[in-house]
């Protein structure tokens, strides 16, 4: 069974995975740390900074941990607000949680994102591996995630594996500071007010997958027979393409009344612009199976069903 340390455990990704790993490898097998406390434990928690070296080797160690799911990061509009401050955690995070995985011989997992892309980067069903000059501190941090990612796997044998995520939707915990939130806010102002303003322009398309989804990828490439692994970091995933005013359809197919207009935020547009319409999945599929169970269609059936659930 594994015993799994996971930071950034009460981010959009971080809670939900780890109810789904204590599903699956029991709640006494994977401890969750944060910067701050949870409103409620359901299994072991502990503080941690992610820029404190010792006390994550210090953690991981006492837990007997053998994975390490390393999430905690600043998403890309905060990033951009503040890019030194982001260079340190995103880079000095990920630097720590593979030196700890290096020490100890944890199997490591962290996202890498389709921020990893850039304005030169082919657009339309983006190649696994292609020419990657993102213009923005969360790209230039993704990128040099899964440089180094690939370097502690080379160099020293760490069994690293990622993903590049596209924007990820749950009813579950909300994001923060990321430039695909939109396609979250949406949908709870959709149920609270039937009308939303998108920050982002209409044709703006971006890759995106329901959480569900995101989960089971980790599991499974996390799972996945590492000889067959030709990539092991930076997987390309997706599971839809949309832009603003095709999810506002889609919504509408269920409230009729609901409303969109448009105030577009030029730093969050100017970003959402250097990233790719469509990602191609297939290393994914090929290597380890990946495939998704939601599109656009019963994705919304299901956050409006939830989330109707959660605001009532
Ligand atoms: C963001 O918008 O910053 C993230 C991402 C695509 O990495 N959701």
């Amino acid at each position: 069974m594994k015993k799994i340390i996971v930071t950034g455990a009460l981010g959009q990704i971080g809670s939900e995975l780890v109810v789904k790993l204590r599903d699956i490898y029991g709640v006494g097998n994977v401890l969750a740390t944060d910067i701050r406390k949870p409103e409620d434990t359901c299994g072991p928690f502990e503080l941690l900074d992610v820029t404190d070296a010792k006390k994550m080797h210090d953690l991981s160690k006492d837990f007997g941990a053998d994975t390490m799911i390393h999430m905690a990061a600043l998403l890309s509009a905060t990033a951009e607000k503040n890019p030194q401050f982001a260079w340190n955690l995103n880079m000095g995070g990920l630097m720590n949680a593979l030196e700890v995985s290096r020490e100890l011989n944890l199997q490591f997992f962290t996202p890498s994102s389709i921020g990893a892309f850039g304005p030169s980067t082919p657009k339309d069903n983006t190649p696994q591996d292609t020419l990657q000059r993102p213009t923005t501190m969360y790209g230039v941090n993704k990128v040099a995630g899964e440089l180094l990612c690939d370097y502690y796997y080379s160099r020293f044998g760490v069994d690293t594996r990622g993903v590049r995520f596209p924007g990820l939707i749950s009813y579950a915990t909300p994001p923060g500071g990321g430039t695909t939130d939109y396609a979250v806010d949406i949908y709870y102002k959709a149920i609270e007010q039937g009308r939303y303003t998108s920050y982002i322009a209409e044709g703006t398309y971006m890759d995106m997958m329901y959480m569900p989804d995101a989960l089971q990828a980790i599991v499974n490439l996390m799972e996945a027979d590492g000889s067959k692994l030709k990539h092991r970091n930076a997987f390309n995933i997706t599971a839809m393409s949309f832009e603003p005013s095709q999810i506002a359809e889609e919504i509408k197919k269920h409230i009729p009344t609901f409303k969109m207009d448009y105030n577009v935020d030029p730093v969050r547009q100017a970003i959402a612009d250097s990233w790719p319409n469509s990602i191609d999945s297939s290393a994914a599929e090929e290597e380890w199976g990946f495939k998704a169970d939601y599109n656009l269609e019963n994705m919304t059936v299901d956050m409006l069903e939830k989330l109707r659930a959660k605001l009532d």
